[in-house]
């Protein structure tokens, strides 16, 4: 009765069709899969294949065969046949496995929609699971992103994802707002009567324990992010400051070249390091220098420049040697950091060199100036550890990675974002001692964001948006 008809928007895609795509990469390979599901999926595939007759076998079973055109036999394959409800997308579904060939490969899927099937849109596989309520939308877009983890952590996100834990703390909060706000509904039924059925203490308590959850889920973004789409970290500071010799240290390699003469790196160089599971891609940056006459140089300067400004850290490399000796060098480091702090960039100072110089008379003085200075030496790859664990620190937020659940797509943090905001208002709402009906629809809103997040409540174009980012045949 309550909200769910006004929340459930939509819903209403009609899969009448049946689709057919190529489910196995592009390319070469031992096996390549063709997939179908809907209606015709089982018959369509029956009447290219020879060996049985697929129409009559059960569900979840595997059949060898050929599949023939006419007479002209195509390959030797193995279908398999699920029957819906009980599939991934809750039609039937037939995957032929072919013999990896993309020739052999294009012949079936060509002989499928000649058949009648259509070629599936990307993801339209998945789409369907959703609208049979085989999968809730923060299941499917973790399926895509199962697909797309490359790292342990990522792959640990998605597959919590899959399982439902997100899914499952959102359900639980929405619930509980759901019966306080049946009630609040209730008391407008009885509004002659001044009653209250929903105790505000209790509401009160509710509100700020999903307050706590949702911020706790948007503080995880940090690391969720992280996670999921690596961290790209620039390494900037003067010609000569150690920055390719800390980018080889680092890596563990003698990726960049090193000389004593500024201005050897001239173009930006950009690896990959996994720091605790997290990807990083350390760019080494040409170093910045006011006056050059070397117009390649000029070019890479201008390209770190870009550099520093699209990385989401910024390690700030200077020499500490040369700081303690000469005060140009305090008040440039000084300027530095004020720049990176006013572009409100997250950022590590690094003082290199701490080899030749007087380690501890190095740490007062920059202690004394205020500067929270990582000292190391790169050289020598002394203290390099603690750079990487600063690094982890930085972007994780001092979030560990837990089995809990972390947020790692923009559209939930977003959608977060605005249960926050409707919490808010209630909370107001109730301060100012307002009526049940306008409580009521800043509960609806809430509600809403927390629906929209699962995609209990949704609209046919953001779903068609969150598919197109999938890959054909998932
Ligand atoms: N003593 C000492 N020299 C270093 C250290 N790191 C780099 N250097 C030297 O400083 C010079 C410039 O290094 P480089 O990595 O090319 O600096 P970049 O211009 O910032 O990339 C080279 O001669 C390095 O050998 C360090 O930790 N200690
Ligand atoms: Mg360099």
């Amino acid at each position: 009765m309550l909200h769910s008809g006004i929340l459930y928007l939509c819903c209403v895609h009609h899969n009448s069709d049946t689709i057919a795509a190529i489910a196995t990469p592009p390319g070469a390979g031992a096996i390549g899969i063709i997939r179908l599901s809907g209606k015709e999926a089982i018959s369509i595939v029956n009447s290219i294949f020879r060996g049985k007759d697929l129409m009559q076998q059960a569900s979840h079973t595997l059949h060898f065969g050929r599949i023939v055109n006419g007479d002209t036999v195509i390959d030797e394959v193995v279908v398999s046949i699920y029957k819906g409800p009980r599939s991934y997308t809750g039609e039937d579904i037939a995957e032929i496995s072919c013999h990896g060939s993309a020739y052999i490969l294009q012949r079936v899927l060509l002989l499928c929609t000649s058949r009648g099937a259509r070629l599936a849109q990307a993801g339209e596989f998945t789409m369907r699971a959703f609208m049979a309520g085989r999968l809730d939308l923060t299941q499917a877009e973790a399926v895509a992103d199962l697909i797309a983890s490359d790292t342990a952590s990522a792959h640990k996100a998605a597959m919590h994802h899959l399982r439902g834990g997100f899914s499952h703390d959102l359900m639980a909060m929405r619930e509980q707002l759901i019966q306080f706000s049946a009630l609040i509904e209730l008391e407008l039924d009885f509004s002659q009567e001044d009653v209250e059925f929903a105790d505000r203490s209790r509401f009160y308590e509710l509100i700020a324990g999903i307050e706590l959850s949702a911020s706790e889920l948007l503080r995880s973004f940090g690391l969720g992010n992280a996670i999921k789409n690596g961290v790209s970290v620039a390494l900037v500071g003067k010609p000569n400051a150690g920055k390719s010799t800390l980018l080889n240290a680092l890596l563990n390699e003698e990726r960049a070249i090193v000389s004593e003469i500024a201005g050897t790196t001239r173009d930006t160089i950009e690896e990959l390091l996994n720091i605790n599971g997290i990807t990083f891609r350390l760019i080494d940056t040409a170093g910045i220098r006011e006056h050059t006459t070397d117009v390649i140089e000029q070019k890479g300067i201008a390209r770190s420049r870009e550099a520093m400004n699209k990385a989401d850290v910024v390690v700030y490399l200077f020499d500490v040697a040369a700081w303690l000796e000469s005060d140009y060098e305090k008040t440039e480091l000084l300027r530095q950091t004020e720049a990176l702090q006013a572009q409100g960039v997250k950022h590590l100072l690094v003082g290199n060199k701490v080899d030749i110089a007087d380690a501890q008379q190095a740490a007062d003085a920059l202690h004394a100036a205020g500067e929270n200075v990582l000292l190391l030496s790169a050289q020598n790859r002394d203290h390099i550890q603690l750079l990487k664990d600063r690094l982890y620190e930085l972007v994780t937020d001092g979030m560990v990675q837990h089995e809990g659940t972390i947020v790692t797509n923009a559209r939930h943090y977003a959608a977060l974002q605005e249960v926050l905001r409707s919490l808010a208002d209630i909370k107001a709402g109730m301060d100012a001692g307002l009526p049940g009906d306008l409580l009521s629809a800043d509960i609806r809103r809430c509600l809403y964001y927390l629906g929209e997040i699962t995609g209990v409540v949704t609209t046919e174009d953001k779903l068609d948006y969150i598919f197109s980012k999938f890959c054909i045949g998932k």
